[in-house]
């Protein structure tokens, strides 16, 4: 009688807690492909082919290195569909006197796991998921009696304790945070090299026949398919970004260019968050590449920060506030997700590319999140449940505890301010001013108002309006109230006109 370890999706790791201790020669390792994850949302193609590709090649590595393995395929004849149901099966087979697994990423499956002790009768050891560089209990000690929690706070803290980019404990280059040198919008004539591709091998030309075959109903395109699933390749991958992006990801950070969906971003949260990558290795490797002379320091310190500082805190948001969280709705928004976030037919080409570009690659850079996708949904007033639904869907890094706090917190300011200090909405100005998306849209940028201007012109005075009482108080928007109260009352009318003449044609 040994111990059973239960491996899920998001914890390819050798270094996983639930690995340390481990006796070969009497443990077993239990990872399964389950229905049930699969299909809780109806994730994009890519995504199910990468995690599973990604779980059966980190299976085949800890054979290689003297583990025992029990591996559930998606289609084995007795698959249960559930991780209960595995778990239960394999019980059966190695007769356990104990299970031991990884906090789990998901709020959904932590609650599963809490009820296995009970039903299989055997102890359950949840150990802390220590690939994260904040533990659980540390983030709500730094959480509590705060009113407001700020990342920027959070961050220093955060480089302190791991003492990043410091010198004598104080910020390398004399200032936290260089994202003002982050700003620059897309010139002519960027270089921007081709992303990081993996050839598929057989374990991943098994799999896309397998995700083509089941999940063929399912949003997003298969093929091409040249994610990384092998720790080596995920390895290869960060080299990569280090070498060719990493000195430009600071100065195009927020640009957008079309049909340049890749930029200088890093591609690299896929394999972090399913543990092909640990957040150190991401960080020392940009840290040491800023010290060689190989990329500037607002490069660097912008890709540590979302590493050190963003990933971490909104991971210590989602458990602080689970499961409340998922129900928060501050504007009280209901309207149901427009049906272009799937098939991209609209007329405004920066949803139009987005969409496009997040159905083919399972991927979208930040900016695109949060500017174009998130500030839409914002400003139509559409349900979080929906939103939330679609960005954890359609993005092969996407996860609960990732996914719902730039979600909810940051894109749709459904917490109402806890995560961030202000709604991120804005009109088409600020997507003219960072893409070359508005030269080819059908809506004309210069214009405000009219069935020609640019839908995000009046969409934004008009959730101004509709949600006053929520935010004139706020000191981060309070301002703009004097604007659109200056704004004569023909203006006013012809806001909330366009308004509501362009959220019914959505539907
Ligand atoms: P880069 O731009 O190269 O950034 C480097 C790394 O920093 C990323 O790999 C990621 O690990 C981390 N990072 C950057 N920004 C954030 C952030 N806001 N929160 C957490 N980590 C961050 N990220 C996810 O990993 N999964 C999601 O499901 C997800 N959903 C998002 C939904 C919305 C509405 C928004 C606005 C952002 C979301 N993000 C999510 C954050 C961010 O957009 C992605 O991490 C990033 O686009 C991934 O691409 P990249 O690896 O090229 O990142
Ligand atoms: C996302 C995902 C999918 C599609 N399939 C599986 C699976 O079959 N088996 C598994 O162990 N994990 C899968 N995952 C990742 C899990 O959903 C993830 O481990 C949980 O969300 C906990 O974070
Ligand atoms: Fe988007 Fe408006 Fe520009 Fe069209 S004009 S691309 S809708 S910002």
């Amino acid at each position: 009688m040994g111990t059973l370890r239960v491996i899920l999706g998001d914890q390819l790791s050798e270094t996983v807690s639930c690995l340390a201790g481990c006796d070969p020669s009497r443990d077993v390792i239990l990872m399964c492909e389950v229905w049930d994850e699969a299909t809780y949302v109806a994730h994009h193609k890519k995504k199910i082919a990468f995690l599973f590709s990604a779980m059966r090649h980190f299976a085949a590595d800890l054979r290689k290195a003297g583990y025992r393995v029990d591996y559930i395929k998606l289609d084995d004849a007795e698959n249960s569909g559930s991780f209960k149901g595995e778990v239960k099966r394999a019980i059966a087979r190695h007769n356990p006197d104990h299970i031991i697994l990884t906090h789990p990423g998901e709020y959904r499956v932590l609650q599963d796991v809490k009820s296995w002790q009970e039903a299989f009768g055997l102890p359950v050891d949840i150990r802390e998921d220590d690939r994260f560089l904040c533990s659980l209990d540390d983030f709500r000690d730094w959480a509590k009696d705060r009113k407001q929690l700020r990342m920027e706070y959070f961050y220093r803290e955060m480089r302190k304790k791991h003492g990043i980019l410091l010198e004598n404990g104080n910020p390398v280059g004399g200032q936290w945070n260089f994202d003002a040198e982050n700003r620059k919008p897309p010139r002519e004539g960027l270089d921007i090299p081709a992303p990081h591709h993996s050839r598929p091998d057989d374990i991943t030309l098994d799999v896309l026949e397998l995700v083509e075959k089941r999940f063929s109903h399912h949003f997003g395109d298969l093929r091409p398919f040249h994610f990384a699933v092998t720790r080596q390749q995920a390895l290869n991958a960060l080299d990569q970004f280090i070498t060719l992006r990493l000195s430009q990801f600071g100065d195009y950070q927020d640009a957008m260019i079309q049909d340049q969906p890749w930029m200088f971003h890093s591609h690299l949260a896929f394999y972090l968050n399913c543990g092909l990558l640990g957040p150190l290795e991401c960080l020392s490797a940009a840290e040491n590449a800023y010290y060689r002379g190989d990329a500037p320091l607002n490069a660097v310190e912008g890709f540590i920060r979302q590493i050190l500082g963003w990933r971490e805190y909104v991971r210590g948001v989602y458990w602080l506030k689970m499961p409340g969280y998922a129900d928060e709705n501050f504007f009280e928004a209901t309207a149901p997700l427009p049906e272009f976030y799937w098939s991209a037919i609209t007329k405004m080409n920066c949803l139009r590319q987005c969409v496009l570009e997040t159905r083919k690659n399972a991927y979208a850079h930040h900016i695109q999140r949060l500017m174009v996708l998130g500030n839409f949904a914002l400003l139509a007033g559409v349900s979080p449940v929906e939103v939330n639904e679609w960005f954890l869907i359609v993005y092969a890094d996407a996860y609960e505890w990732v996914e719902m706090p730039n979600v909810s917190g940051m894109i749709l300011f459904a917490d109402g301010g806890f995560l961030a200090s202000k709604p991120y909405a804005a009109g088409g100005g600020y997507i003219s001013k960072m893409s070359n998306y508005c030269e080819n849209c059908s809506y004309q940028i210069s214009k405000n108002n009219g069935p020609r201007a640019c839908p995000f012109n009046y969409l934004y005075w008009d959730f101004l309006a509709r949600n006053r009482a929520k935010l004139a108080d706020n000191p981060r928007v309070g301002m703009m109230y004097k604007t659109y109260d200056r704004m004569g009352q023909d203006k006013k009318q012809a806001i909330t006109d366009d308004a509501n003449r362009f959220i019914k044609s959505l539907s």
